[in-house]
């Protein structure tokens, strides 16, 4: 049917027709003719086809188009996009022809198509970001944008959907769906972010559509070279905005709807889970092996079977007789506890079941079309739903939590919030139940689950992280969940849910957290070790070794599966996985300081090469498409596990642009000359300074491997291969078995020397944020940033480590500062011009130990 009435509407076009296409359905309308127009300070109205169409400018680099039919434009509401955004404008140039209207800003050049309608987005300099390539339709209320693709255009995002990593040549649905045993090709499953990157010759564009319906997005599946969304109701309405890096884009999407705050310092802590452990005794010996076997750790999780009779709130007294009390002895061992809190409220009138009581007191249950409360059934029985969308109800929810919390319960998860319905085959709420929305900056009104099943879960995790900053003010709410929308990172970090315990869902993990990432939720993980299923040893200890590389590092499994912690297989896997929890605490500083980057920039955590290395190839293709399942942890660390982790067949190691040294044994792996064109254009300086970094180099024990030969890795299971960017200055601290527990030592801040740089200054930088990792006193200063470089500067290497900034202080006394890929000795070495002894470093690293004053130091190497 859509086929056959879209093909009369493009004779209709080409016919140039009026706007009701000549179907005899009166419900299409195709926007072909641009009738009226009106300059606005920020943008253009125009009318199309007799609807009316909106193009603003948000800021020069951000546009917002709105299309309405019936003569308004749609609400401007929105549940994603933050309002101070929304409410942004900037000055526009109008721009005006005998063919097109629009206007320009510092960044864009936007157009309409007088004849046809259709939208055309350029960069200034004239390159095509964007072009419809097909007027706008309406089907009755459904619609669909057809946009031009280009050849080599890639396309990311849309949250952890399944499946590459670049989502050309595929389509998606956006439907929050309780996807347990999902696959490669499953779809939809449990988020909706219909947010997507656009890369196109190193030119990076973001495309917002903030429409809740059930949309659906395809890159060049239906067409092969056109791209489309559309949605079957709800608002035309979506926000293009320009990079040209994707970094930028990734900076804008969370300028528009938010990024992750800072989350405490013991959620990036490895975390031990299962479905689910008890009795309490159960949960305690698991506590205590992971201090006996020595295996840090921060959190331990409660899965359903706390509760009583699968009860939110409630605990079953049996197998948890002593819960409070076992909160705090796990707190006394440094343990935080997570506890589940399933959003299906236990359907017991009368029974004295205090969330059900208040709730249906303060009428905070959805309703069916007749008003009666909607109930169905989940794990606890017949159950009853928040309504989410009013902000009472929210409120309400939020004050469930005080027990626990009170009680020391460090975290909640929201898990089942699609919502998942048992018993249906569509697993969730019918079509017809209704949300009454009551929330500020929208009109109050009823709306049906077809408007709001995709917000349920963002919803439903804003009522939890809300209410426990009421109840605890000055503590950093942690929340974990399954299902949530664009935006729904303000509120919560995420799992990829149900994941199966093969070695190909282990391959899977790392294009769903990238593109996560790039979707706004950079506090994201996937269940390590697989949830359905037994992994074999060494598919659970290679799973285990990426976990630490992971924003969130939590062991998960299904109930009736084998054990699953760090200790099964025997010592032999155990030390291999202890090593590499290890690391992830070792590298704690470093951690948290890319945590903390993230609550600012939006930049997440993990990331795919293209996103810090866009012009890495000479013609702006994507490095990972070529690069397996190589990604970025934070800025300078690129970890390459093997593109099919179960295969023994060497691999081949792709690296950006730069110097990249091995991060285990701090060798100088490969030096990769710039292959991009862009780059090109700019001639190689080489200074004196590099000369003598050249002169320094050859002194090294492992030459530079040349790029003519494929850097190859044999994989073996005790090995991840991680490589540190040159120029990187990595912080670290000494080994704790918990976040909580006080380094002793020094802070080390590992100095890897750049190699000739592109531009002729090397860039050597590092950082590292502190704070008290639980409160909100950093926002009142009460913070540590500490940055420093390094420079060749003649035969000498300065390293200048900044003064603290911030008025927290650092558990450490002195620093340890170790170079690699300089020289294997000095002859002088001064700390602010006073002598400074060298200690072992240990393999060809050069090692310092000095006071930190928090002043500020300079370290010159002769
Ligand atoms: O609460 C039980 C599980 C949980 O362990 C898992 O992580 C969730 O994704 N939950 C789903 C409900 C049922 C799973 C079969």
């Amino acid at each position: 049917m859509f086929k056959a009435l879209f093909c009369f509407a493009l004779l209709a076009v080409g016919a140039g027709s009026a706007q009701q296409a000549a179907t005899g359905d009166s419900t299409v309308l195709v926007l072909n003719r641009v009738e009226k127009t009106r300059p606005l300070p920020n943008g253009l109205s125009a009318t199309i086809s007799g609807v009316m169409v909106e193009i603003t400018a948000l800021r020069p680099d951000v546009i917002r188009v709105r299309v309405g039919r019936n003569k308004t434009l749609p609400e401007d509401a929105s549940w994603a996009v933050l309002p101070e955004a929304r409410r942004a404008a900037s000055s526009v140039e109008a721009d005006s022809s005998a063919e097109a209207v629009g206007f320009h800003t510092a960044a864009l050049r936007v157009s309409l198509d007088r004849r046809s309608g259709m939208l055309r987005v350029t960069d200034t300099a004239g390159h095509l970001l964007q072009q419809d390539m097909r007027p706008v339709e309406f089907h009755g209320s459904s619609f669909r944008l057809y946009k031009t693709m280009q050849p080599d255009e890639h396309f990311f995002g849309l949250g952890d959907k399944t499946g590459p990593l670049d989502r050309r040549n595929q389509a998606f649905t956006d439907w929050n769906t309780d996807a347990f045993g999902f696959q490669e090709s499953t779809d939809p499953i449990y988020k909706s972010i219909p947010f997507f990157i656009s890369f196109n010759e190193g030119r990076a564009v973001g495309v917002l559509f903030d429409n809740t319906f059930r949309s659906s997005f395809d890159f060049g599946k239906e067409m092969a070279n056109a791209y489309s969304f559309g949605a079957p109701d709800g608002p035309l309405d979506y926000y293009v905005f320009y990079g040209p890096t994707p970094r930028k884009v990734v900076e804008t999407y969370a300028w528009l709807t938010g990024p992750s705050p800072l989350p405490p310092l013991w959620s990036l802590g490895f975390q031990q889970s299962r479905y689910s452990y008890y009795p309490e005794s159960r949960l305690m010996a698991v506590a205590d092996r992971l201090r006996e076997d020595r295996i840090p750790a921060d959190a331990l999780y409660l899965d359903i079977d706390y509760q009583k009779e699968n009860r939110p709130f409630t605990v079953d007294e049996v197998r948890f007789p002593h819960f409070s009390s076992m909160i705090e002895e796990l707190a006394k061992k440094h343990f935080h506890v997570v506890v589940i809190t399933d959003l299906h409220i236990a359907n017991l009138p009368g029974s004295g079941y205090a969330p059900y009581d208040t709730g249906a007191a303060g009428d905070h249950f959805v309703k069916n079309a007749d008003g009666s409360t909607y109930v169905a059934p989940v794990w606890p029985g017949p159950a009853v739903f928040p309504d989410f969308t009013q902000a009472q109800s929210r409120a309400w929810w939020g004050t469930l939590y005080d027990g626990f919390y009170k009680e020391g319960v460090a975290g909640f998860w929201n898990d089942m919030n699609e919502p998942a319905v048992f018993k249906t085959p569509t697993k969730t709420m019918p079509d017809t139940v209704q949300h009454r929305i009551d929330e500020p900056g929208f009109k109050p009104r009823t709306a049906t689950h077809l408007e709001i099943h995709n917000v349920f879960g963002m919803q439903n995790t804003r009522g939890t992280y809300e209410g426990l900053l009421k109840l605890k003010p000055d503590q950093r709410p942690f929340v974990l969940t399954r299902a949530s929308y664009a935006g729904g990172q303000r509120y919560a970090a995420t799992w990829t849910g149900d994941n199966s315990s093969t070695w190909n869902h282990l391959r899977m993990t790392t294009p769903m957290l990238l593109n996560l990432g790039l979707s706004g939720f950079g506090m994201s993980g996937a269940d390590v070790g697989g949830f359905a299923g037994t992994p074999q040893p060494d598919l659970l200890t290679k799973w285990l070794e990426m976990g630490t590389f992971q924003p969130i590092d939590r062991d998960h499994t299904a109930k009736g599966t084998g054990d699953q912690e760090p200790w099964v297989h025997g010592i032999v896997q155990e030390a291999i996985r202890r090593r590499y929890i290890e690391e992830r605490y070792r590298l704690m500083p470093y951690l948290y300081t890319m945590a903390e980057e993230m609550s600012r920039t939006g930049m997440p955590i993990v990331r795919p090469l293209f996103l810090d290395f866009p012009n890495a190839t000479p013609d702006g293709h994507p490095l990972d498409l070529d690069a397996g399942g190589e990604f970025l942890f934070g800025p300078d660390l690129l970890v390459a596990p093997s593109p099919y982790p179960d295969e023994l067949d060497p691999y081949e190691l792709k690296l950006p642009p730069g110097d990249w040294y091995d991060y285990w044994t701090g060798k100088l792996t490969a030096r990769v000359t710039s292959t991009s064109t862009r780059d090109a254009e700019q001639p190689l300086a080489v200074t004196p300074a590099d000369s003598q970094r050249t002169q320094a180099a050859k002194e090294m024990t492992a030459p530079p491997a040349s790029e003519a030969h494929p850097l190859m890795i044999t994989p073996s299971l005790e090995t991840l291969p991680v490589y540190v960017r040159g120029g990187a200055i990595l912080p670290v601290q000494p080994l704790v078995q918990s976040t909580e527990e006080k380094p002793e030592g020094p802070l080390t801040l590992r100095v890897y020397v750049p190699g000739p740089a592109r531009t002729g200054t090397p860039d050597c930088h590092g950082s590292v944020y502190l704070d008290d990792g639980i409160s909100f006193a950093f926002r009142t200063g009460q913070f540590l940033r500490m940055d420093s470089t390094c420079a060749l500067v003649g035969n000498e290497l300065h390293i200048r480590v900044g003064a603290h900034q911030g008025s927290f202080r650092p558990w450490w006394q002195s620093l340890r500062i170790e170079v690699y890929g300089w020289r294997t000795s000095v002859s002088i070495a001064t700390a602010d011009n006073q002598p400074v002894q060298q200690t072992s470093g240990g393999g060809d690293a050069l090692a310092f130990t000095l006071p930190d004053p928090g002043t500020g130091v300079e370290l010159v190497l002769k």
